[in-house]
């Protein structure tokens, strides 16, 4: 592979890049056909049941797609899933050699494109770009291999880690430009994922709003006792979903008449067990959550290991000790108990700074 592998590769990228906010529960994939130093196609994945990135690519190139070169973001498919496999779109088009950024994690592939290509005649490499290739579908990699989704949970906070003040006064600590940038997570996440406090205490929506939306978030509500009121605005327009441990009847049907689905997954301890509702979101296709929620969730979270990056929008601004953190954590009498994060990314957004970090996981 050399400089204009990575150069054709990063436009790959940038095409699966396109698909940020619409490809769910689907990867986002881009193809970048070359013939020559030219490019004679592209494409890239914009819904599931719709065509693949090399498809659209292959469509786009017409006859010089024979004997040109394929980028492509993601291993091509062997399956026959809503659509089928392109390693078989690739061989009929007479393509003489693909490069992809990783290899499919989805057990229906999961090397078997490269395997099917390669028996073709047909030389490929995989690997260019990977880690680039990763980060932009985090939540189907994670999902595939894991089977949970990508867990992000957003915080907003003062500089001193302060989300409301002890009476709960917490109302915009962060500026305009923080609260417009939330949504863009929320865009590019398949679910928006909160307690009842916040519920109850703010009456969010948790919707998409201020940009244009292909589709909303599922909104989902860890609510253990069934407190939610069937007024709760994030029951509206439906496409909300209520984990609970409740199985009075009477409670689940008030709810469902309101259009929610409500799922009882109880642990031991009489919660929502948190497991269980990932392994189900996941099972839904759900790849990347964003959670926003009080300390109490985002505590019992962090504490099964199952938050996995925090955005953390930080205003210039001190609430004080007796304010409240914005992860119920227990005391921690041992450093080994802290919790590791990694930095991902910093940068101001309007008069906040926003910080992106990584779970670390050794
Ligand atoms: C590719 N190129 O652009 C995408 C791929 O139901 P289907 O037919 O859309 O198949 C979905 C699966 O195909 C998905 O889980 C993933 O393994 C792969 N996605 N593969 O060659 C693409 N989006
Ligand atoms: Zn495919």
């Amino acid at each position: 592979m050399n400089a204009a592998d990575s150069q054709w590769m990063a436009l790959a990228l940038r095409l699966a890049e396109q698909g940020l906010y619409t490809t769910s529960p689907n990867p986002r994939v881009g193809c970048v056909l070359v013939k020559q130093h030219e490019v004679v196609g592209t494409g890239w994945h914009e819904r599931a049941g719709e065509p693949h990135a090399e498809v659209h690519a292959l469509r786009a190139a017409g006859k010089s797609a024979k004997g040109a070169t394929a980028y492509v973001t993601l291993e091509p498919c062997s399956h026959h899933g809503r659509t089928p496999p392109c390693a078989d779109a690739l061989v009929a088009a007479g393509i003489k050699r693909v490069v992809a950024a990783m290899q499919d994690p989805n057990p229906q592939v999961a090397g078997q494109g490269i395997a099917r290509l390669r028996a073709a005649g047909i030389g490929v490499e995989c690997g260019l770009m990977e880690v680039a290739a990763r980060e932009l579908n985090i939540g189907f990699v994670s999902r595939m291999t894991r089977g949970i989704p990508w867990v992000r949970s957003k915080v907003a906070a003062s500089l001193d880690g302060r989300t409301a003040l002890a009476n709960g006064s917490s109302k915009w600590i962060t500026g305009e430009a923080a609260r417009c940038d939330v949504q863009h997570w929320r865009a590019r996440s398949c679910a928006v994922l909160t307690g009842i406090g916040t519920v109850l205490a703010d009456d969010p929506q948790l919707n998409v709003r201020e940009m244009p939306a292909a589709r909303q978030p599922l909104r989902v509500v860890l609510d253990s006792e069934l407190r939610i009121s069937s007024q709760a605005e994030i029951l509206r327009n439906g496409h909300a979903l209520v984990y609970t441990a409740c199985t009075v009847d009477a409670k689940l049907k008030a709810l469902s008449a309101r259009g929610a689905e409500v799922v009882t997954l109880a642990g031991l301890d009489g919660k929502v067990d948190l497991f269980a509702v990932m392994r189900d979101l996941a099972r839904r296709g759900i790849n990347e959550v964003l959670v926003e929620a009080g300390r109490e969730l985002n505590g019992a979270l962090l504490k099964a290991g199952l938050v996995d990056e925090m955005v953390l929008y930080l205003a210039p601004q001190l609430l004080g000790d007796a304010a409240r953190g914005l992860a119920e954590l227990g005391e921690l009498t041992q450093l080994q108990q802290r919790v590791p994060l990694q930095w991902q990314d910093v940068r101001q957004v309007g008069s906040d700074l926003r910080i992106v970090a990584k779970i670390s996981r050794e």
